[in-house]
């Protein structure tokens, strides 16, 4: 293992709570925490024994605080080297002080993600599974958690170091065609690689497949609110979010602005955007706002389109219409709590929900017809879901080297440059999990860690 300075740093987040727990990796990890601590329990000549909770009197340079001092002796940790984590009174003084003790006596300040890096780069957790790391502690919904979770258990690892593993025969194959050319079995040999890839491909692209219900569960579903002024659009924000976030008013024009909130159903998240009342103005903020309305028409991924149930259609709702109904639109009839006076027959739209904002009846439903209407169940009960731009970003570079290597052998080429397709696709897999991945690549993903982790 190469040998590392010892880092340390508070890894719980700054502020008043139960618990605050600064970590310490490194060689020297375990003597720099040793100067300041005196065991209470001192049966064993004040020796800290691996993975013992002991308690302890930590003397930090200004003041004394009772922690417990776990020590993980390398290569059983978290970083796969010496750790030792202090865990002492919550709060924002005690952990900022031991860290401060322990910064004076050698330790030096980790970097964001730097325990995690060093995990990585001591072959303890691959790329991916560190970003699941990640992923479960930024996550905002529970499905971003299982997603998360299911990296770091190595589903997407295991599955590449199969795909590895498939290739790594075929290149043996090559090596005894090439040694043996008398045996005449060149042509046959290409011809299983080619349908061994064509394997390999139809994996990847299942992977691949997952991703967009992966990008759905990260970025949220984008909803957009739209229709004529008055229609109860705020009103319906409100409803869905259960709380007040939006002005409502019987003031045709009340919302100016584009509105985002989030909320999370069934464990997915969405993200509700409120928009100004589409119809002709000359307000000129009213205008703007208009114009946000329709362009977020088009970056939506569900459009709900808000008519008022209880006055005639007007000419404003028809315009709207036209502008929605090429998109995955469903049309919110609302105010049922009020007498009906519209006629729908004008309003064709595959997927429609009679509501009340106002008395929240039907407001379940909605959310469910929205659910169903965007989010794949089966490939959300997966065990592997891609939620990362980067990890989606190198299985796309491995097809494209996938297909290079299929194209070759169509052209009829020598098994030798085959061979070199077959190792640049290896390492391309790599990149998934960090194999092959460079140090800038590897530094700029680390670097968006927290610090402490
Ligand atoms: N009876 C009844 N009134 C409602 C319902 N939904 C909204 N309203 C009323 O309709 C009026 C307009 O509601 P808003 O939610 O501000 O309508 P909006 O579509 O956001 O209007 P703009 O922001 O002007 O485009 C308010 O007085 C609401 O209380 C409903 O389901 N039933
Ligand atoms: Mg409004």
């Amino acid at each position: 293992m190469v040998k590392r300075n010892t880092i340390a740093a508070i890894s719980t987040p700054i502020g008043a709570g139960g618990i605050g727990i600064v970590r310490v990796s490194g060689d020297d990890a375990l003597d720099i925490v040793k100067k300041h601590i005196v065991l209470l329990n001192n049966k064993n000549n004040n020796e800290i024994i691996p993975r013992m909770a002991h308690l302890a009197t930590f003397n930090a340079e200004n003041f004394k605080e009772q922690c417990i001092v776990i020590f993980f002796k390398n290569p059983n940790s978290y970083t796969g080297e010496n750790l030792v984590e202090i865990q002492c009174h919550g709060g924002v003084t005690i952990a900022n002080g031991i860290l401060k003790t322990l910064l004076n006596s050698g330790a030096r300040l980790a970097e964001a993600g730097e325990f995690t890096k060093r995990a990585f780069l001591n072959g303890k957790i691959s790329l991916d599974k560190a970003e699941g790391v990640m992923d479960m502690i930024n996550a905002e919904s529970e499905s971003e958690v299982k997603a998360g979770y299911n990296l770091l258990n190595g589903e997407l690892s295991k599955k590449v170091k199969t795909l590895q593993d498939n290739l790594t025969n075929l290149l043996a194959e090559i090596e005894v065609a090439l040694d043996y050319p008398e045996h005449d079995i060149e042509e046959q040999t290409s011809e299983h690689v080619y349908n061994e890839l064509l394997n390999i491909e139809k994996e990847l692209n299942n992977v691949l497949k997952t991703s967009k219900t992966g990008l759905q569960i990260k970025n949220g579903t984008r909803i957009a609110i739209v229709g004529k002024p008055n229609v109860g659009k705020s009103s319906l924000m409100n409803a869905l979010l259960n709380f007040d976030r939006a002005i409502v008013t019987n003031i045709q024009g009340t919302t100016r602005d584009v509105l985002e909130e989030t909320y999370v159903y069934n464990g997915v998240k969405f993200v509700l955007i409120d928009t100004a009342g589409v119809r002709e103005s000359t307000d000129i903020i009213e205008q703007m706002g208009i114009e946000k309305s329709l362009k977020s028409i088009n970056s939506a991924d569900v459009i709900l389109f808000v008519v008022d149930s209880s006055s005639e259609l007007t000419k404003e709702d028809l315009d709207i219409c036209n502008k929605v109904s090429d998109k995955n639109t469903i049309l919110v009839v609302n105010k049922t709590d009020l007498p009906s006076k519209i006629d729908l027959s004008k309003l064709q739209f595959k997927h429609q929900i009679k509501l009340s904002a106002l008395t929240k009846a039907n407001i379940d439903d909605l959310k469910q017809l929205i659910y169903n209407l965007v989010i794949n169940s089966e490939v959300l009960q997966s065990n592997l879901i891609i939620t990362n731009e980067r990890q989606i970003e190198a299985i796309r570079n491995a097809l494209t080297d996938l297909n290079y290597a299929k194209e070759g052998i169509k052209l009829n080429n020598s098994l030798d440059l085959i061979s070199i397709d077959l190792n640049n696709l290896w390492n391309t897999l790599g990149e998934i999990t960090g194999t092959t991945s460079n140090e800038e690549i590897i530094n700029k993903i680390f670097s968006n860690f927290c610090v402490g982790k």
